[in-house]
């Protein structure tokens, strides 16, 4: 057994660790045996003996030796590492990642049984044995082909009843398996780099990387670990125990356990954030709370004539129950079809032929511009008018193609402002306001087209981390067609613009795929540790692997 240190029983039966050298057998390896049993089953904890250790050890010692040396799980040693850490200065831990070399499965066997080559030169008897049988034996196939390249065997192939296998030598040195036997006595260092590196390919051995501590003594080292007081109980208070008990010392910096708590999706955490800003805005916000909504308030309202592309199935989800809208304020409801199929206010219409059924088709709502008309047409009923500022942050519905970035589902943000004599320069200028408070600041305007707003633009901003434009959103001035059926005054014009929920938040919290962002595929410990969100602070690195 190689030197190192022992348990054994000292005069009066009590352990003690003793280093035990080459020439001190003196303990029977019996007695060895059954005293460093008795040590594994000692109540004395792993700490205590780790302590007895260090006191009898000049410098340190390795938490892997001496797992070895105790017999027990290197973890073992390595939690009583981490208690006595917890003590304060009692020892000195460092952490060292050891590389050693290690047998595999197989090279267990083999250190075991012998190579599979040497097995197969034993099974030959001198009088040969027939291949097809000897490549029957377990270690057959791998061990004859070893066999041979040692030149231990030879084949007759012109043997009568087919190849005959004959011995060569009349003995063999199994040098595998001695070889595997010196790393299993931890005297890997023995064999040369060839030959650890051939056995390496023959997958008998592996080479391992242990995290050890290397262990010594801290400034207020001591063999007898008294458990150190956490709580200050009221009885010691009474009976004054309390001075002399040694007491931990209390960690101001500890982080305490993070109490068990709910935890805020990060898209509701954003959207709070857009909240904020509205309201800091000024604005106030819409009731959004119906998905369904009728065919006239999501398209016609907006003066999106019925034949447009995205009044059909392939965008829009219709309802086959409750499949209509019943009441639609009828009023209204001739000014719309007028404007559609006639025009008025100035303008020609669409000139085509308004069906009230189609206004009817209920709907998942495509946007939450359909809660602005409502709005608009309730503001438009008070008299005199009053310019307001509306909000809007809810889901809206699409029967669009799903990629990375596009579920069937998202949540638009709108912002409305409705005042005399409002011009796109006040929608950039509002649109620059509301971006700043995001972070973004450097703003592109691009003419674009919806059948509600004319001039409209996209909104792109220049995204650092990406480094490219994206398009931060769309927006317009809404065309008199939607207003003044409304029955709101001439000069008062209402601008607006929309973005999306979901994207922000992906691009604050480094999410690419939007499934990992909503959705069943979701993983929730990503909404546990998703940070606070200061939208106006520099966008989050992607949460890395391990992180997680
Ligand atoms: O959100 C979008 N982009 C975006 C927004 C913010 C952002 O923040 C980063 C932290 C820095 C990043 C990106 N978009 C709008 C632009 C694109 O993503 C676009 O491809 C997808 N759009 C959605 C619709 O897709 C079919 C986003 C969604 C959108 C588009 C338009 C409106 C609302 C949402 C609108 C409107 C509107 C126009 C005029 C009047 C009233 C409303």
């Amino acid at each position: 057994m190689e030197p190192g240190w022992r348990w054994e029983l000292s005069a009066v039966h009590h352990l003690r660790l003793r280093r035990h050298t080459q020439d001190d057998d003196t303990l029977s390896p019996a007695l060895r045996l059954d005293t460093f049993k008795m040590a594994m089953h000692s109540p004395v904890p792993v700490a205590e003996l780790l302590l007895r250790r260090l006191e009898a050890s000049d410098g340190g010692l390795d938490s892997a030796e001496l797992a070895a040396e105790l017999g027990m799980e290197h973890q073992a040693v390595v939690g009583a590492v981490k208690s006595l850490q917890a003590l304060g200065e009692v020892i000195e831990a460092e952490l060292r990642s050891t590389k050693r070399w290690e047998l595999t499965a197989e090279g267990e066997e083999i250190a075991r049984e012998g190579s599979h080559e040497a097995r197969v030169f034993r099974s030959i008897p001198p009088e040969g044995l027939a291949q097809s049988e000897l490549m029957r034996l377990p270690s057959g196939k791998v061990g004859f082909s070893k066999a041979m390249s040692n030149k231990w065997i030879r084949v007759d192939k012109s043997a009568a009843d087919g190849p005959r296998v004959f011995r060569v030598v009349d003995s063999m040195e199994d040098e595998v398996q001695r070889r595997l036997q010196l790393v299993q006595g931890g005297q890997a260092e023995k064999l040369g780099e060839k030959e650890r590196s051939e056995l390496r390919k023959r997958k008998l051995l592996a080479e391992v990387t242990l995290k050890t501590y290397w262990v010594s003594k801290g400034s207020a080292f001591s063999t007898s670990i008294s458990k150190q007081e956490t709580e200050l109980s009221p009885e010691m208070i009474s009976s004054g125990s309390w001075r002399d008990r040694p007491f931990k010392p209390y960690n101001f910096l500890a982080h305490g356990v993070l109490p068990d708590s709910g935890h805020l999706h990060p898209l509701l955490k954003v959207r709070s954030q857009f909240r904020q800003i509205f309201l800091e805005m000024g604005f106030t916000e819409m009731p959004t709370d119906n998905f369904i909504e009728s065919s006239f308030w999501n398209f016609d309202a907006l003066f999106q004539p019925q034949q447009h592309p995205a009044r059909d199935q392939h965008d829009t989800f219709f309802l086959r129950d409750p499949a209509e809208a019943l009441q639609l304020p009828m009023d209204y409801v001739q000014r719309v079809k007028r404007t559609h199929s006639q025009g008025g206010y100035g303008s020609q219409g669409y000139k085509y032929t308004w069906k009230l059924d189609e206004a009817r088709k209920n709907l998942l709502r495509t946007h939450t511009t359909s809660a602005s008309a409502r709005a608009l047409y309730r503001l438009a009923q008070k008299k005199p008018f009053t310019p307001v500022k509306y909000f809007s942050i809810d889901r809206v519905f699409r029967n669009e193609t799903l990629d990375a970035t596009h579920l069937a589902e998202f949540h638009q943000i709108e912002g409305v402002v409705a005042d005399h004599g409002l011009t796109l320069g006040h929608l950039m200028g509002i649109l620059r306001e509301f971006f700043t408070k995001l972070g973004i600041t450097q703003l592109r305007f691009k003419p674009a087209y919806n059948p509600y707003t004319e001039p409209s633009m996209e909104v792109f901003s220049y995204h650092q981390g990406l480094k490219k434009w994206v398009e931060v959103g769309n927006s317009g001035v809404f065309r008199p067609e939607m207003l003044l059926p409304m029955g709101l005054p001439e000069n008062v014009s209402v601008i607006a613009w929309g973005l999306s929920l979901e994207r922000p938040t992906m691009i604050k919290y480094g999410i690419n795929n939007i499934r990992d962002l909503v959705g069943h595929k979701v993983n929730l410990q990503m909404v546990y540790d998703s940070p606070l969100c200061r939208l106006d602070a520099e966008p989050r690195p992607p949460p890395t692997q391990e992180a997680a």
